[in-house]
């Protein structure tokens, strides 16, 4: 029998080159139409756009190089960087693999390039960059080099499963490699109390035996047998606390031991792990904004994260008290919430050092001013100029943690950039577990905000930003992310994370290797909305008609004051609604244009909108101001009175829940414009109350509606495209009822089977188990990844830093 010939994959300079000598004249013309466009960037659309004007409709023949090698290579391109005679393609083959190509277009060559010269060459886009060789490039794959982790596109996100099967099946090669575990069962404490084994469990064969006695002496007692009656006679075998709270409990753990010391398998290591009780002591970073439970959501900088963090701790506290009862352990656990105290707190109890998180028993937010050596900042200030600020809270925090919980804990959750940056700070001083949330990354919100970052750093200094990103990401034991999306993208999207795997920062530093999405440190932990606030309109019972009267009143009652402007003539017509806080990224204004531009939708519908406040003089916020002044420019240029309500910021949540449920009462849609969106709470919050939600294309929300199912997308770049969706979804169910009810009931749905918090805390609990340990077997290799990024922080984020001016406070 023959064997089959393996035939090598083309690289892509191949690929590219055999194209040009089969199409010569068609490729000739379309790379002199990208070079005609002289020195700039090319995006995705322009690269296609031109490839089928080329092309031409009907021609046949010219169809192969569209379906061609080069097709396929214009078709995963993310950028083309044009610098005449040159055009530079980043191409990105699948998530998380990118590859880059050069063509002189008037010499006809192609060269691949590495990732270095590839941003080298980019950044001769920008004016006055002087091309010089000796630029810092921040590099991390020799690190991480040995480290394990997958290669296929669709493992990414899974790290926590990779991990266990790496783990398992390097102690099932040798017997050596279990003699780790033993060393960290042996070494696990808490407040200076053994748990798990004692000192006289040295050798695995021990192990192995005085498993084998135990569970002779424990099969011959009732299963429910308390822990303390046993507690005697296991201490004796060399056994401590932790292993359950009844017989049954403890036996099954020790099976699952004994699984793994005879043939160990991922999911019975994942068990054991995820069961040891090793996370009592909780810190949750959550720096800017107002951070409170009370009269805070809407304000700027003060949104989903808050939120997020608030309903986390909730399950978080529910799951940790659960499980150190269920491991037989006498210890309270607690978590501490750790933000900015805020002197001049605008009627928050943001300046209130300690406070009790209602719906909890153990769980607190601990507050910390932002101080200076003149003394303690009083005002609120963006979360665009916190950076001078963070290493002196991180001290005062650390001390004010350390007298809280009298120790340190065994976990530390850092949110957003300067979150997660003091979590580094404390992490790699305590020497704890760390776990990364970033809830949004600014620089994929600012489109070329790294190419061209000089031009944002006035007002948003993503220098330092950018810099505390990659220290935080890279120092982090594990990551968690509330979509897929959000490290990797999609086919055709580039991931959060994933746009800083290589980008460059002109004059500043090269990333050649910021984050790699492969690594197993990633995992898909998504939240969910809290169901005794947001719940299905059709749930009769739990309504909260009382407060129907107050909605009505905000809705349709004819006073203009501070918290609403607009009125609705005919309060029968259903209402598109959406709310959000007043950033320019979310769009809220594009969303009044797209509706006043559009007859038939004013028609059929009114638009109601929650958002920041209508009157310029109550905010400080730069972005806030300039979007009220755009709003209120385009109420009357399109004359929306009679057809639009403008609500300011709602504050209760109770409210806002039923006001989603009385949206959906009256058969309307939300709709969440953004021109990008990380992840999008509100959209979780309208699918479950049933409202069939209309979701931007760009980040988060393409993933948790699957489009024309349980909701739509829509591309806010496209505003008359998203305008006449709208107007043919009014229509269709003015004429068929049922296909709202349709959208309805599916967007419930995908919400109660993915998006819930009892689901989130118990794979965290999990994660902190399995990571943990990881972090224990490996401690000598991360040591040098550390001392790298100490230097980088030290050599470069804090001299980056000291170009954020501080701010001032206003005389009282
Ligand atoms: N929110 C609110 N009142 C407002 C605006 C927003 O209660 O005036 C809440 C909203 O219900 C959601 C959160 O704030 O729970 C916003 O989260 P999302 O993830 O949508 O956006 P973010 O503000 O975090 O960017
Ligand atoms: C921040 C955002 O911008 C939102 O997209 C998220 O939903 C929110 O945080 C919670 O993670």
């Amino acid at each position: 029998m023959a064997t089959p010939k393996l035939s090598r994959i083309p690289s892509m300079r191949e690929r590219v080159e055999d194209t040009l000598s089969a199409h010569r004249n068609e490729l000739v013309s379309l790379l002199s139409r990208y070079v005609a466009q002289g020195k700039g960037m090319l995006q995705p659309h322009h690269l296609i756009d031109e490839l089928d004007k080329v092309i031409g409709v009907d021609d046949r023949a010219n169809l192969t190089l569209r379906d061609g090698p080069f097709g396929e290579v214009l078709k995963s391109a993310q950028e083309a960087i044009v610098l005449p005679p040159f055009v530079a393609i980043a191409v990105r083959p699948r998530p998380g693999v990118w590859e880059y190509v050069r063509v002189n277009v008037h010499e006809l060559s192609v060269e691949q390039l590495s990732v270095s010269e590839y941003l080298q060459f980019k950044e001769q886009l920008v004016d006055g960059h002087v091309n010089d060789n000796y630029v810092l490039e921040l590099d991390l794959e020799p690190f991480n080099a040995s480290f394990p982790r997958p290669t296929r596109s669709s493992s990414i996100g899974n790290g926590v499963q990779f991990l266990n099967r790496h783990l398992s099946s390097v102690m099932f090669r040798s017997k050596d490699s279990l003699e780790p575990l033993l060393d960290f069962l042996r070494a696990h404490k808490h407040k200076g109390q053994a748990m798990m084994l004692n000192d006289r469990m040295y050798s695995i064969p021990r192990l192995q035996s005085a498993l084998t006695k135990a569970e002779g002496y424990l099969s011959k007692l009732p299963a429910d047998t308390p822990y303390s009656l046993l507690e005697h006679d296991l201490q004796g075998m060399g056994f401590e606390r932790g292993w359950g709270d009844t017989t049954e409990r403890v036996l099954k753990m020790m099976h699952l031991l004994m699984d793994i010391l005879q043939a160990p398998d991922p999911s019975a290591l994942e068990t054991f792990l995820g069961r040891i009780p090793m996370v009592f002591n909780v810190v949750i970073l959550s720096i800017h904004g107002y951070f409170g439970q009370a009269n805070v959501l809407g304000l700027p900088d003060t949104g989903g994260q808050v939120v997020y963090i608030l309903d986390q701790v909730r399950a978080l506290e529910n799951e940790m008290l659960m499980k150190t009862k269920q491991q037989g352990l006498n210890v309270t656990p607690r978590i501490l919430i750790v933000t900015r105290l805020i002197p001049d707190a605008k009627g928050t109890s943001c300046n209130q050092r300690l406070e009790r998180i209602s719906g909890t028993k153990h769980s607190h937010i601990l507050r910390v001013p932002f101080r200076t050596e003149k003394g303690v900042l009083r005002k609120w200030i963006s979360r665009f100029d916190v950076w001078p600020y963070l290493e002196k809270f991180a001290e005062d925090a650390a001390s004010e943690i350390a007298s809280e919980l009298q120790g340190v804990p065994d976990l530390i959750i850092g949110n957003y950039s300067d979150g997660n940056l003091v979590a580094s700070l404390l992490s790699h001083s305590m020497g704890v577990t760390q776990c990364t949330i970033a809830h949004a990354l600014e620089k994929t919100k600012y489109p070329d905000s790294d190419i061209y970052w000089k031009n944002f750093e006035d007002k948003y200094h993503f220098s330092a930003q950018f810099t505390a990103d990659l220290i935080a990401m890279n120092n982090s034991d594990f990551i968690i992310t509330s979509t897929y999306q959000e490290i990797a993208g999609t086919k055709n999207t580039v991931g959060q994370y994933e746009s800083h795997t290589a980008f460059t920062l002109p004059d500043l530093y090269r990333v050649v290797h910021g984050i790699d999405v492969f690594d197993p440190k990633f995992n898909i932990v998504s939240p969910g909305a809290d169901m005794s606030i947001y719940f299905p309109y059709s749930d009769k019972e739990n309504r909260l008609t009382a407060l129907h009267g107050s909605i009505e009143k905000l809705l349709f009652g004819p006073e203009q004051n501070e918290e609403h402007i607009g009125t609705l003539s005919d309060p029968s017509k259903p209402i598109i609604f959406s709310m959000a806080r007043l950033d320019r990224v979310k769009n809220i204004t594009g969303l009044v244009e797209c509706y006043a531009k559009n007859t038939k939708l004013r028609e059929l519908v009114n638009l109601v909108l929650v958002a920041g406040y209508n009157d310029v003089k109550k905010s400080n916020d730069r972005e806030e101001i300039a979007e009220i002044e755009k709003m209120h420019g385009l109420m009357k240029e399109y004359n929306l009175d009679g057809q639009f309500r403008w609500l300011s910021s709602q504050t209760n949540r109770a409210r806002n829940g039923e006001l989603y449920r009385y949206v959906a009462d009256k058969r309307g849609v939300f709709v969440q414009p953004a021109f990008y969106e990380a992840f999008g709470l509100t959209v979780v919050e309208a699918m479950v109350s049933g409202l069939p939600t209309f979701a931007t294309c760009h980040g988060g929300p393409a993933e948790i509606i699957e489009d024309g199912v349980s909701g739509f997308h829509i591309d806010p770049y496209h505003p008359d495209d998203v305008a006449s969706r709208l107007a043919d979804f009014f229509q269709r169910c003015k004429e068929d009822p049922t296909y709202w009810e349709e959208i309805s009931k599916a967007g419930i749905q995908r919400i109660l089977d993915r998006y819930t918090w009892k689901i989130y805390s118990e794979r965290l609990m999990t994660l902190a188990g399995v990571y943990g340990f990881w972090k224990y077997v490996s401690k000598l290799e991360r040591r040098e990844t550390r001392r790298y990024l100490e230097m980088f922080y030290i050599l470069k984020y804090r001299n980056l830093v000291k170009s954020v001016p501080l701010q001032i406070d206003e005389e009282h």
